[in-house]
């Protein structure tokens, strides 16, 4: 594998694997600090978490690009861009976040397999492309309504990519055809982020969005979209990215009893504090820090957030944080865009009068909560790690 054209990246990405002397093949994974996260509701494409499992594509000829669709249809087709961008564009606000986000903590309780990620491997972006449903309907497949029946078949995205897990093919993934023909699921072939063509850490020039669902499915760089009969086969379906429970370990790991992962559970960050954070005492009396404490929220498939309860008593006492965020995304001004798949943005101010412990959970309007402990939802691969959030803050001079 050539890692000798990676594009140039920010700097103060914290990188959790990347090509070095020693290590030459190796993907880029990387994600923001923490403080980035919160500090704008869409994420900047630079700051945005970048998450690999090859070397990034060059396409060079945009002109002759185009994705093959084939399979359970008449006649195969040639999808160029042109042809994509002749169809209705969507602006979709949706948050984007891998299935090893807050691995790092996970693995702390007991080893799991996988790169590492603090809390960053997540970000939100105005995604704008086709919808899969109107590509679909151009090659004869009808979009979902009450009536349609979509036969349980699936939709594979092949990307250009290479990796080693496939044993030097390409990154797939699958989504069932009723979620593709659906014009409501949103799902997207992007050709732009944040209003600026995609680049080519994200996906350049079109890569699928699957909102709600964990970022794995949504496959970069793409090169064909089969229709088929049963879910891919591929590794990232059967062999990663499956929900085991903490009694399974890898020497009674069964992969085929479990099905691929794909909604994301409800899950929240603290983004204003490090996991041990000092900060000084204040001047009043009794001792205080007004500490002012940011959340960000991510949704659960499209499913509102009700609320953030935070404590600053380790889980004994609650409050409630408050909604911070803005609505609207004020620079991609002629399109419509909708965010019911984008993070919510909280906030709250309190007094740290000594060193403690401070938590966060968030509640969606089904009242799903994030379980407390990270051991009761361990599982090998440390996926979804969406336990309550704790940060030790230490109050010294
Ligand atoms: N698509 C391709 N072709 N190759 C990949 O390695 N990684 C997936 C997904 N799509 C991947 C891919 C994973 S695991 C995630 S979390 C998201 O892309 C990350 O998208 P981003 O790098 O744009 O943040
Ligand atoms: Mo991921």
């Amino acid at each position: 594998s050539d890692y000798s054209q990676e594009p140039p990246r920010h700097p103060s990405l914290q990188i959790n694997s990347k090509a070095s002397f020693f290590f030459f093949a190796v993907p880029f994974n990387a994600e923001p600090p923490r403080s980035a996260l919160a500090s704008s509701y869409v994420t900047p494409v630079d700051l945005f978490y970048k998450r690999n499992h090859g070397p990034i594509p060059v396409v060079d000829d945009i002109e002759r690009y185009c994705v093959d669709i084939c399979g359970l249809i008449g006649t195969p087709k040639k999808l160029y861009m042109r042809d994509v961008r002749m169809l209705p564009k969507y602006n979709v606000t949706a948050t984007l976040q891998c299935a090893g986000n807050r691995r790092t903590a996970m693995s702390k309780t007991r080893k799991v397999r996988g790169v590492g990620w603090d809390v960053s491997a997540i970000g939100n972006a105005v995604w704008g492309g086709a919808k899969l449903a109107d590509v679909l309907e151009l090659i004869g497949i009808p979009k979902l309504t009450c009536s349609t029946q979509s036969g349980g078949k699936h939709v594979e995205f092949v990307s250009i990519d290479k990796c080693k897990e496939e044993n030097g093919g390409p990154y797939k993934a699958s989504i069932p055809l009723s979620q593709a023909t659906n014009p409501e699921a949103d799902v997207l072939l992007a050709y732009e982020m944040n209003g600026e063509p995609l680049n080519r850490d994200h996906g350049y020039p079109l890569r699928v969005i699957v909102p709600g669902v964990i970022g794995a499915r949504s496959v970069k760089w793409l090169d064909s979209i089969n229709i088929i009969a049963e879910e891919c086969q591929g590794f990232f379906m059967q062999k990663d990215y499956k929900m085991f429970p903490p009694s399974v370990d890898w020497d009674n790991i069964n992969w085929s009893t479990r099905r691929p992962q794909m909604d994301f559970p409800v899950q929240s960050v603290i983004c204003s504090l490090e996991d041990v954070q000092s900060i000084k005492p204040g001047k009043v009396s009794p001792p205080c820090n007004n500490c002012s404490i940011m959340w960000i929220c991510s949704i659960r498939r499209g499913r509102g957030i009700e609320r953030v309860d935070i404590s600053i008593d380790g889980g004994k006492t609650w409050l409630e944080a408050s909604r911070s965020q803005k609505t609207g995304v004020p620079y991609i001004a002629d399109h419509v865009s909708s965010d019911k798949w984008a993070w919510v943005l909280f906030e709250v101010t309190v007094d740290i009068p000594y060193s403690t412990e401070i938590v966060a959970k968030a509640v969606d309007s089904a009242a799903n909560v994030q379980p407390e402990n990270v051991q009761d939802i361990w599982n090998l691969r440390g996926i979804l790690n969406t336990s309550w959030h704790r940060v030790q803050v230490r109050v010294g001079h």
